[in-house]
């Protein structure tokens, strides 16, 4: 029998060790140690080390499952379980030593997500949730804000990198919401992005070109928190689909609203 209770305390705990290990190299860590893995995409030996740690534990913990990294030090899929991992989201943050970065992993059950982990380095944040069990930081339960309109809102977005097909249109979804919302923000991870809106600081988050492994564990994080999430048409595909919409249940309707019409046209 899986409790999924008992698998998220277990995982917190290894995301933490993984933690400790990227603030740690994280006083020392110099330009020079960056390998290029494409387009403005970088990578370096904190990134690759945190996954071999991570990978390393989550198979003791589960040894049927299988996993989907960033890094791609574990290659093979589950047939069931199947944990979804970066290892340090916020990679372009770490290198230039700016907060936030993160350790994201999410576990997925015959594809449902049922447990998420975004443990944020620099504040020592642990966000986690189990399906149908709540979400929480640090041990105290999170909600989203119940802030009900998009003009009240403060909304979190990550700006195009690479793939720029959608351009055009971001730009002008953003100007929409400069000009009609409390502002925007840009911290450089979506897991922290997504544990945001989980926990109220932000009302809204949208971005387009993630990966599963952005967005695994703060998806469930935020269903948990009693959001919501989509991927740009409004359907389900937000984890594989490059495209996310996430928000309180509030102004879920009214923010998806805007941005189908901006990015769905
Ligand atoms: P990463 O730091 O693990 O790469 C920020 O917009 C989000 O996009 C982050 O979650 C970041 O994850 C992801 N991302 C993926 N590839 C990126 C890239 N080439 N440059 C910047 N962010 C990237
Ligand atoms: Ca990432």
């Amino acid at each position: 029998m899986i409790h999924y209770e008992e698998l998220c305390i277990k995982t917190c705990e290894i995301a933490r060790q993984a933690g400790a290990f990227i603030r740690q190299e994280a006083g020392g860590f110099s330009a020079q140690k960056v390998e290029v893995k494409g387009l403005h995409n970088f990578v370096s030996y904190v990134d690759k080390y945190s996954e071999k740690l991570i990978v390393e534990q989550l198979r003791l913990l589960l040894p049927e499952s299988g996993f989907i990294a960033e890094e791609g030090t574990a290659g093979c899929r589950g047939e069931r379980f199947n944990w979804v991992i970066d290892p340090l989201d916020g990679t372009t943050n770490f290198i230039h030593g700016l907060p936030p970065y993160a350790v994201s992993i999410g576990l997925t059950d015959n594809g449902r997500p049922v447990v998420g982990v975004v443990y944020e380095v620099t504040l020592n944040e642990c966000f986690y949730a189990w399906q149908g069990g709540g979400a929480y930081l640090n041990g105290k339960q999170i909600r989203v804000s119940d802030r009900p309109a998009v003009k009240d809102a403060l909304i979190a977005t990550g700006f195009p990198y690479c793939d720029y097909h959608l351009m055009r249109p971001y730009i002008d979804c953003l100007e929409y919401f400069l000009r009609h919302s409390h502002g925007v923000r840009r911290l450089g991870s979506a897991a922290v992005d997504l544990a945001c809106v989980a926990c109220g600081r932000f009302e809204a988050f949208y971005e387009y070109g993630l990966h599963p492994w952005d967005v695994a564990g703060g998806a469930l994080i935020l269903l948990e928190a009693g959001g919501k999430v989509s991927d740009f048409a409004g359907g389900s595909n937000y984890i594989s689909g490059k495209q996310i919409i996430a928000a309180n249940d509030s102004l879920f309707n009214e923010f998806s609203e805007i941005i189908q019409q901006y990015l769905q046209p």
